[in-house]
């Protein structure tokens, strides 16, 4: 099939994104550039990953980070790596990271892009040997390069981001990334050392059978939540949630499905980033056909207004997410 043919062919990543760049004529190689520079980082954050267990550096580090979760050693090292990554390729003037309390100013005055990145989330998963993932969003910088770096610069809505994607840290590494003309995912080689284009063209198959939330969280659902979640049992659709926001988004683009995360008591406004988590998977389903919303609005079209922003996150499969969508529509008519 296409993925052997990729991988028999040699499509590297960094054969596939010189390849792509005709796409874009004007490209002046900046974006081909910061996105080999993330690839780079990821290829780093996959070693120290495979060998938490035995370098002991899988516990929890013991400070917290601005979240106020344990921080756990990973987290940190991914922190560092791409942030070290992303300033040496002499791409990025400013990065938005889970890990940091404020926006990271590089000082760059060439540097026309500006990246969120939550470099390793799902860390609590660390320990218990399941998938984490990082989650990046890459946007042009609004005022002149060389200028300071203002607010305006930082706070764009989803719709203005140029490249889009995630690294998911499973049973193999996987890079699946956007620029705006489809999703193609690359499979990483130990041996050698690359990512192979894998999954070309990746599409979000428009129905599916798996759902994926926290059940543990049911009794603080809005009703239209509950009324879905009821609706997929009824229908005997499959219950997936891993707990680890790629491993389960990844799964549902390939096979068909949900993922919700809606208000909760404790966190009203859900507990996944819209920054650095909902706007990269949001990019990425719709340039695979599928969709993404808080409930309310789509997330590309969400006005961020502070940098750890949450929001509720529906994601999946174009007709699941309709029906979420529906329910909503329905019981405001009736309440
Ligand atoms: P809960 C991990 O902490 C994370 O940010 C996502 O990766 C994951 O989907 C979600 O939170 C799990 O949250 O409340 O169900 O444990």
């Amino acid at each position: 099939d296409q993925s052997n043919l990729a991988y028999s062919v040699g499509m590297t990543l960094d054969r596939f994104i010189k390849f792509k760049q005709q796409d874009f004529p004007f490209a002046s190689g900046e974006l081909s550039q910061l996105l080999r520079d993330i690839a780079l980082a990821a290829k780093i954050v996959n070693r120290e990953t495979n060998r938490a267990g035995l370098a002991n550096i899988g516990g929890a580090f013991g400070q917290t980070n601005v979240q106020g979760e344990e921080q756990q050693k990973l987290d940190v090292i991914a922190n560092i790596r791409f942030m070290r990554a992303l300033s040496k390729g002499g791409e990025v003037c400013a990065i938005v990271s889970e890990e940091e309390d404020s926006v990271i100013d590089l000082q760059n005055s060439s540097g026309k892009y500006v990246v969120a990145i939550d470099p390793l989330d799902g860390s609590s998963n660390i320990d218990v040997n399941i998938s984490i993932g990082t989650i990046f969003s890459i946007y042009r910088r609004k005022t002149p390069v060389g200028s300071p770096i203002q607010e305006i610069d930082i706070m764009q809505p989803g719709n203005q981001q140029v490249a889009a994607g995630y690294v998911l840290y499973g049973s193999s590494t996987m890079l699946v990334y956007t620029t705006g003309c489809g999703v193609n995912g690359f499979t990483y080689e130990n041996s050698l050392g690359e990512f192979f284009l894998s999954h070309p063209e990746m599409k979000a198959p428009k129905d599916g059978m798996i759902y994926s939330i926290n059940e543990g969280l049911q009794l603080e659902w809005e009703p239209e939540i509950f009324s879905y979640i009821q609706s997929c049992k009824e229908r005997k659709l499959q219950s997936r949630y891993i707990g680890s926001l790629v491993a389960d988004f990844h799964r549902n683009l390939l096979k068909g499905g949900v993922y919700l995360y809606p208000s909760t008591l404790k966190n009203p406004s859900g507990k996944l980033r819209l920054l650095y988590e909902a706007n990269a998977l949001a990019m990425i389903i719709e340039q695979a056909g599928g969709k993404a919303t808080d409930g309310n609005q789509r997330i590309l079209d969400i006005q961020p207004h502070s940098l750890h922003q949450r929001t509720p996150l529906i994601i999946g499969s174009e007709k699941m997410v309709n029906e979420v969508i529906s329910m909503k529509t329905n019981s405001s008519l009736t309440s």
